[in-house]
């Protein structure tokens, strides 16, 4: 039985998201001797390095200054999909963020500045007919970016809606040609200890990894991303390169992506590893099926706080609800 408790660290609690909560008391009494520690002592880093109370949306522009993609910003709008609901506000967006590399609350903007985000590859390998490594800027370059802007929903119930910029997964999966008998494709997070504080906390199964069946992948809504709100993706939010499926609960999108691998078996994401009860493969947006622990009929947007409906398939059906049409028997939430 999972249980809720407050690690060691001593976040308050709001700010502790559902889905770490899924840690058991053994794991939970491993963090006080060893992560604690840790994660003050890469916090005092951060503070001498950049110092305190700088503006996101200024660090933001720095780093876009020297991004070596960035001319090919601001990228076209595709005007297909379309919002019922207002973008959320840039800063909340930008500050309000998952990527449990940096720690397991919401307030990891600055810790993620660390992120050294070029040099950076990107391997391609598994059941490829040429498996490779390239350089990310070639990657972003081979493809033309695009504009899309989508509606986004953590399983934890925020949601918000977002600028996303970048080119459709179809067009590197047809790139690098899979082999006959390859179903999936998975996503690995980098993983360095060094950069990152989450990494000592050695109950996780990291690297951070997700995956979806090579349809999902073709689906014209699945987007490799590079941009947000019209510029490079800032380090908290997955630069230089992540993944984008709207109709999925967030956990299910991985952020700075280093490797991509095709196969024949079903992958066991990061949080199915960890709870398998509460986190599963298909992870489609739902309302009538709620989390072992909450609801998920409502979602509450960023910024604003407004209460809306969760849309099955969060809004995407006509894009998507004809892939799962032989899987009624599965679960198709989380
Ligand atoms: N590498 C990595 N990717 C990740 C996560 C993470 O902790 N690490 N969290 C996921 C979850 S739970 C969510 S809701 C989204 C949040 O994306 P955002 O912070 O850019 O809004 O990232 C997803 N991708
Ligand atoms: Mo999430």
């Amino acid at each position: 039985m999972p249980i809720r408790r407050r690690p060691g660290w001593d976040l308050p609690a709001h700010t502790l998201s559902p889905e770490a909560a899924v840690l058991d008391r053994r794991r939970v009494l491993a963090t006080t001797a060893i992560g604690a520690g840790a994660i003050a002592a890469g916090a005092l880093g951060l503070r001498a390095a950049f110092g305190q109370g700088r503006d996101p949306i200024g660090w933001w522009e720095a780093q876009v200054g020297n991004d070596p993609t960035r001319d090919l910003y601001p990228a076209a709008r595709v005007e297909t999909y379309t919002l019922d609901r207002p973008l959320t506000d840039t800063r909340e967006t930008i500050t309000y963020n998952n990527f449990y590399e940096f720690g397991s609350h919401k307030g990891i903007w600055q810790a993620a500045q660390r992120l050294p985000t070029r040099p950076w590859t990107v391997t391609i390998d598994g059941m490829v007919a040429t498996p490779r490594t390239i350089d990310v800027d070639a990657l972003i370059r081979r493809f033309p970016l695009q504009e899309r802007t989508y509606r986004f929903r953590c399983v934890e119930a925020w949601a918000m809606a977002v600028p996303w910029v970048g080119f459709p997964l179809a067009d590197l999966v047809r790139w690098v040609e899979p082999l006959g008998g390859a179903r999936y494709l998975v996503f690995e997070t980098f993983q360095d200890a060094t950069v990152a504080p989450g990494f000592r906390q050695s109950w996780y199964p990291w690297p951070y990894r997700d995956g979806l069946t090579i349809d999902e992948a073709m689906n014209e809504l699945s987007l490799m991303v590079t941009g947000v709100y019209g510029k490079p993706l800032p380090p908290q939010m997955g630069s230089p390169v992540r993944v984008i499926t709207p109709w999925k609960y967030g956990f299910k999108q991985p952020k700075s992506i280093v490797r991509i691998s095709f196969t024949d078996r079903r992958p066991v994401s990061f949080w199915e590893t960890l709870q398998a009860r509460e986190y599963g493969f298909w992870a489609n947006v739902n309302p009538e099926v709620p989390h072992p622990r909450w609801s998920q009929a409502t979602e509450r947007m960023l910024g604003t706080g407004e209460r809306r409906p969760t849309l099955i398939w969060n809004g995407y059906g006509e894009y998507v609800a004809q892939l799962y049409d032989g899987l009624k028997g599965e679960r198709l939430f989380a």
